[in-house]
Parts: C-alpha cells; sequence; structure tokens
C-alpha cells in the first residue's frame, strides 16, 4: 500500500465521474449514487476506501451504525458508557464529560479521507472494546465487519421525525453561501430516497433483514423504543455486547447514572458540546442538539405531506416486518 497514493487518487476521481449525480439538499456538495446508495461526494473516496482497507477487525470491535438524524450522538453515548461500565464506574471523570460522542466514537468511513496507513494505525491504537460508527449502508460495510464476529448496534428513527430532525439540521449548518432549501423540496427529496446515506428505506431495511437473520451480531433499535423505555434497552444493549449488569451494579444506581449522562438534556448542556467544531466540515457541535423529542413531525407536517409519507412507509417496508407506530 506504500506506494499507492497517486494511482489510488487518480482512481476515486475515475469512480466519481463515473456515478450518477444528484444535487444535495442544502450543502456544498453533490451526491452520488454509489453502490445503491447517495454518498455525499465529500465523503466517497473515504467510503470505498474504508470498504477496501478496513481489514484488522476485532471480535471486541462495537459498530455503532445509523442512517443520519436518527440519534446516532445518542446511541454512540449510551454504547460507549455501557460497553465501558467497567473501566469508568464513576461518572466524575468521564470521558463524555469532555469530549463529544462523535469525537470518541468515531466514524469508520471517515477515518479513512486521509492517509490510509495513518489511519489505520491509528485505529489500531485504540482502547479495546474499540466503539466506531459508521452511516454506511449494511450491504456496503467491508467484508471485514460482515464475516468477523464484531457486534453491529444499529438505531433508526420514524421516518417523519427523521425528516424534520434532517430538514432543520441541514439548513442549519449549510454555508451562508447557500439558500435554505425549503421543506416542500427537501420532502421530494426525502420521498424518493434522495439524501445522505439515503435511501433511508433501504439502510433500514439493509440492517433489518440482517438482525432477523443474525440476531447475535446486529441490535435493531428504535429512538422511539428507546425514548420511551431507555432503562430496559441500555439493559437490552449490555446484554448483546455481553458485559450485563449485575444485580449489584443495578440496584446501585449505575444504569440509572449512564441514562442520566447520555441524556439529552444532560449533553446538550456540556461545555463540551456547546462550543468549537468538530469533523472536515467543520460542524458546530451544538448543531447536533436540536429538540432531542419524538413526535415534533406533528409541528411541520400538512395533512397531504402525511398522507404521502404514510403511503411511501407503507409500500417501501410492506413484507419486511418493520414498521411505525403511527404508519402502520
Ligand atoms: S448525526 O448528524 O447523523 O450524527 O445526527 P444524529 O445524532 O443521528 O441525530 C440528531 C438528532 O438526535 C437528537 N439528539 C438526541 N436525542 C435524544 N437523546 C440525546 N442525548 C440526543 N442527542 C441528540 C438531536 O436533537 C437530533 O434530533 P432533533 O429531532 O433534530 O432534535
Amino acid at each position: 500500500m506504500a506506494s499507492m497514493g497517486g494511482i489510488q487518487e487518480n482512481e476515486d476521481e475515475k469512480l466519481i465521474l463515473s456515478l450518477p449525480k444528484e444535487k444535495p439538499w442544502a450543502q456544498p456538495y453533490d451526491l452520488y449514487l454509489f453502490q445503491n446508495f447517495w454518498c455525499p461526494g465529500i465523503h466517497i473516496q473515504a467510503v470505498n476506501r474504508f470498504q477496501k482497507y478496513f481489514e484488522a477487525v476485532k471480535d471486541s470491535d462495537v459498530v455503532v451504525a445509523s442512517f443520519p438524524k436518527s440519534g446516532t450522538i445518542w446511541i454512540k453515548a449510551l454504547t460507549f458508557s455501557i460497553a465501558n461500565h467497567h473501566r469508568f464506574p464513576s461518572l466524575e471523570n468521564h470521558p463524555l464529560l469532555t469530549t463529544n460522542p462523535h469525537e470518541l466514537v468515531p466514524f469508520l468511513e471517515f477515518s479513512f479521507g486521509g492517509n490510509i496507513q495513518d489511519q489505520i494505525l491509528h485505529l489500531s491504537n485504540m482502547t479495546e472494546p474499540r466503539i466506531f460508527g459508521t452511516h454506511t449502508p449494511f450491504t456496503s460495510l467491508p467484508k471485514s465487519i460482515k464475516e468477523s464476529n464484531c457486534k453491529l448496534v444499529y438505531i433508526c428513527r420514524d421516518p417523519f421525525d427523521n425528516f424534520v430532525s434532517a430538514w432543520n439540521y441541514f439548513n442549519k449548518v449549510k454555508p451562508m453561501s447557500l439558500p435554505a432549501l425549503t421543506m416542500e423540496e427537501a420532502f421530494e427529496k426525502y420521498c424518493n430516497g434522495i439524501m445522505d446515506y439515503g435511501p433511508w428505506w433501504s439502510h433500514m431495511l439493509g440492517y433489518w433483514n440482517e438482525s432477523i437473520a443474525n440476531p447475535n451480531k446486529v441490535l435493531f433499535l428504535k429512538y422511539e423504543d428507546l425514548k420511551e423505555d431507555t432503562n430496559f434497552h441500555v439493559k437490552r444493549i449490555a446484554e448483546f455486547l455481553g458485559c450485563p449488569f449485575t444485580q449489584k451494579e443495578e440496584s446501585s444506581g449505575v444504569i440509572q447514572s449512564i441514562i442520566k449522562l447520555c441524556s439529552f438534556e444532560n449533553m446538550k448542556d456540556l461545555e463540551v458540546n456547546k462550543s468549537g467544531k468538530i469533523g472536515r466540515g467543520g460542524i458546530e457541535k451544538k448543531d447536533f442538539f436540536r429538540k432531542g423529542e419524538k413526535g415534533d413531525w406533528v409541528n411541520y407536517f400538512t395533512p397531504s405531506m402525511q398522507e404521502k409519507l404514510s403511503a411511501i412507509v407503507e409500500e417501501k417496508l410492506s413484507g419486511s416486518g418493520l414498521s411505525f407506530k403511527k404508519c402502520s
């Protein structure tokens, strides 16, 4: 791989030029149809390299997967705290108090944007259990992840709330120079599956089908269920990861402390999440926290939008066994 540099860049460029392209929501990059999903132009090289070169997977690795704006930051915080509850039993000096979850649990694909060898070395030096994030659809994950014994925790969100969250977010983080995307324009795109890492239905169904076929490999969670009974799902995640809470830990309030630490109210008020920027695009950390509620869609949807999206959800998820309460 040492001499790969220029040749690889050339191949990446050729690949991008060969793909169908769509205008994004309100971002300064186009979306490309890569392996049947809409990959942001600025990520395509990294996703492609991640798929090719992420080989050294450890059985103890955990990959937190999500469609954007589904509660990624929340499930990253919870999974990190649960998997490390022996290492950080006291929440007083917990890493989440000083580090944003996106930094603590790095996105795998974005790690492959720079020098590949440096990044692989960096990942191999991470403390175990290594916990990563990904927005890559299941079908496009590297073989190494699919074939190893590492675990995948997937979170999805009711498409109505997912759409509202995404529309607010993309308009918030867009460069000042670009016009805002109207709700009508965004809705049209969402209904056609055009959003970063979309279509949302293929993303959900990829992980859903795998969680049915391979329940010890993929734990499929819904944002709404997690909101409704966080305690139950925290225990479920711990059991799935093979680090269940003891009776003593439960009665001494360890689960409650984790829930409180990772709660929307707590996380959004932490200094580390209130100021500063993150990632290549320089996103303000505070923009990852908006309302953190379920059911906010009622404040945005017209009856005709509701009817249209309900029909799409029903059609796309039909026969899969996956449904969302209000749409079924
Ligand atoms: S991203 O950009 O894909 O990583 O965004 P993601 O984290 O997937 O989704 C952002 C939405 O999650 C809400 N949020 C939370 N909900 C519950 N608990 C916690 N701790 C939490 N942190 C963030 C965030 O506010 C976004 O939802 P909306 O509906 O826009 O408020």
